[in-house]
């Protein structure tokens, strides 16, 4: 196995109408969640991948499970719990590209995650462990179980891929998420931040400070997302911005996610950091182009066809 990751993944209802929800009758049912959108991303383009989560045993947790197990992703390590739902959010279109999203997934199952559940010995076959700031967000035993996955990780030799996700809803207070966010940074081999959550970390506002900033000792890459303005990579040798791909926006939320999944795969191809921030960033520019955080995303064929269709990009 390649990949592993873990969080909530939750049903997103969302809505084909550019309006408040108050007036909305009808929802498209799907499913999302940050952890998962990575899985099926690297899953689509050909990798082995695991994830896990706990699930409310309800139908909305069945649905999610199906849904991400129909990707080939292995879900073996899930667990389905009649002590709370699963969670669930409703996407909100103020005008297009323009999204809010309201949650519904406090004290949910998924929250319900703790770190004496983790099969440390599944985690022994994967090359990879990526996680996010939006686990440790959702309450202490998965804070807990987030540092055990890292600690465990790093003993067995994968290597760390971090992004921060801040999702503000999910924190108390800023402090609280800068906290918490810089300890997994560091802690992490590869740190892919946005350019407000690099800010948020480091109190920096140009993508070269932040990036060398977070490049402590241990972590072997840091790539800043500056949306529409590409991206821009640093290592102990190689660092530069890599121009934007263009792209049509019609939904921007899990583009970070497509970014991760595409950096990730050219990690595993062992793309160089420069090659694998163009992946990501294809990936990123495919997924913008369609509603819903998972349907857009690409099989390797259709990436690598859209990589040598980019007129150029500079170093
Ligand atoms: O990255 C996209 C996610 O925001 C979405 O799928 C839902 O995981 C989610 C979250 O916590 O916001």
């Amino acid at each position: 196995m390649e990949v592993v990751t873990f969080g909530e993944s939750m049903v997103l209802f969302s809505t084909d109408k550019s309006l408040p929800l108050e007036y909305v009758h009808h929802f498209n049912k799907q499913m999302a969640g940050a952890e998962s959108n990575v899985a099926i991303g690297l899953a689509k383009l050909g990798h082995r991948v695991g994830w896990f989560s706990k699930l409310g045993d309800d139908p909305f947790g069945r649905y999610v499970l199906h849904q991400i197990r129909g990707y080939g992703i292995d879900t073996s390590r899930c667990i389905s719990t009649p002590d709370a739902p699963t969670g669930v959010f409703f996407k909100e279109q103020r005008s297009r590209g323009k999204t809010q999203v309201y949650y519904y997934r406090h004290h949910s199952a998924a929250s319900l995650m703790k770190p004496d559940e983790l099969d440390e010995e599944y985690l022994s076959g994967f090359k990879i462990l990526h996680i996010t700031g939006i686990t440790p967000a959702l309450s202490s035993n998965c804070l807990a179980l987030t540092r055990k996955a890292i600690a465990v990780a790093k003993e067995r030799g994968l290597k760390i891929v971090f992004d921060p996700n801040v999702r503000w809803k999910l924190w108390d207070s800023e402090e609280a998420a800068r906290k918490i966010m810089l300890e997994l940074a560091d802690s992490a081999d590869y740190v892919l931040p946005g350019l407000d959550e690099g800010e948020l970390l480091t109190g920096l506002s140009q993508p070269e400070d932040i990036a060398a900033a977070l490049l402590k000792p241990g972590v072997t890459g840091v790539v800043v997302k500056l949306g529409g303005k590409g991206a821009y990579y640093k290592s102990a040798q190689h660092s530069g911005y890599m121009a934007p791909f263009p792209a049509e926006e019609v939904d921007p939320v899990g583009a970070g996610d497509a970014f991760a999944a595409g950096f990730i795969s050219g990690l595993l191809h062992g793309e160089k950091l420069e090659q694998a921030v163009l992946r990501a960033s294809a990936m990123g520019a495919i997924a913008v182009g369609f509603n819903g955080d998972v349907e857009g995303l690409p099989d390797e064929t259709e990436l690598l066809h859209r990589m040598n269709s980019k007129d150029d990009y500079q170093n």
